[in-house]
């Protein structure tokens, strides 16, 4: 089917499926109806989060600004969404930042392979100097970055057979990534196998054995289910992901300025509560993780990081992100490579 048709079906589809999801309060017609659209389960704190905002957003505006939101890939995979935002067909778009990093390339920074010790260094850089950088890169690209990122969390490793304890074990290991070139590079660099897999059809590739093992947060694993079809869970962490919470330009600035205040504090309200939620969560998820079946592993992430730098990777990106970005990451970080 032509891509454009299956876009226009799979919009369609999406409306009907999220009604669920349409606010609770009664207003005169809306003046402005906003698609906001993501990869996550409707349950997952990045929607209740934004279901929240939405209904305060309603709220404060008289009703004027409602916002739909199409979650759990309903209007595609991140690519067709990171083009539904670009033209205007939905007018925010919740991205992975390494994701994103297709069209804005300096995205990719806050994935680079253990850089963030704790949250403190990750919020520090991200609602830093770091994230300013990066939202004045979607700026070039005609897209507006609110400026409080959404959590995603620090991801571990997850296989449905092989050991993953050490970077030998690594070789030759099937693992599914999100489609962004950090994520291949990344594994490759640990000598793994990664294979590019959107979201939506990764549960159906570890199922039928694609690919053997997953790289992702607990919540993610927990929320999509993941635990029915892996086996053992790496405590890795190597890496933390966030989700940028974007605006088509011409959409946000079409809206008076009152009205996108009242839309800026509640998102961002939201998110900082986000962030709340999903740390905990991924502390409190191992117990109900281990319930399901998963067995987990601590591993130490030492000799992975050697294995990056001695592969060449922290040069490499380095050079990708270029000096001024680098160094706005190492004065949160230290020296990294
Ligand atoms: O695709 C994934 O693995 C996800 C949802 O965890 C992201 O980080 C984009």
């Amino acid at each position: 089917m032509h891509d454009a048709n299956r876009r226009k079906l799979l919009v369609g589809a999406g409306a009907i499926a999220a009604s669920a999801m349409l606010p609770k309060f009664a207003f005169a017609a809306p003046e402005y109806r906003l698609k906001f659209a993501n990869i996550m389960p409707d349950n997952h704190p990045l929607n209740t989060r934004m279901g929240e905002a939405r209904d305060r957003i309603l709220k404060e505006t008289g009703g004027k600004v409602e916002i739909q939101i199409f979650p759990n890939s309903q209007l595609g995979t991140d690519a067709d969404m990171l083009s539904q935002v670009r033209s205007g067909a939905i007018d925010f778009f919740a991205s992975s930042g390494l994701i994103v990093a297709t069209l804005v390339p300096a995205a990719s920074i806050n994935g680079i392979g253990f850089a963030f010790q704790d949250y403190d260094h990750v919020w520090k850089a991200m609602d830093g100097d770091v994230g300013k950088y990066v939202i004045n890169e979607f700026a070039k690209s005609n897209l507006v970055a609110f400026d409080k990122m959404w959590d995603n969390g620090f991801r571990q490793t997850t296989s449905s057979s092989k050991m993953v304890k050490s970077p030998a074990d690594m070789a030759g290991f099937k693992i599914r990534v999100p489609p962004s070139p950090l994520w291949t590079s990344l594994f490759k660099s640990l000598g793994a196998a990664p294979t590019s897999i959107p979201w939506g059809e990764t549960y159906s590739a570890l199922q039928t054995h694609v690919a053997d093992g997953l790289e992702n947060p607990l919540a993610g694993i927990y929320f999509a289910k993941m635990y029915e079809v892996q086996k053992y869970l790496f405590k890795t962490n190597h890496m933390w992901d966030g989700f940028w919470f974007l605006a088509n330009k011409r959409s946000w600035e079409r809206m008076p300025e009152p009205l996108r205040a009242v839309i800026t504090k509640n998102v961002n309200q939201s998110a900082l509560q986000q962030r709340a939620d999903v740390e905990k969560l991924n502390g409190a998820l191992t117990s109900d993780l281990s319930k399901k079946g998963l067995q987990f592993f601590d591993v130490s992430p030492a000799p992975f990081r050697e294995k990056l730098a001695q592969s060449g990777f922290y040069k490499e990106w380095k050079g990708k992100m270029g000096n001024d970005l680098w160094a706005r990451l190492e004065a949160v970080t230290g020296p990294l490579g």
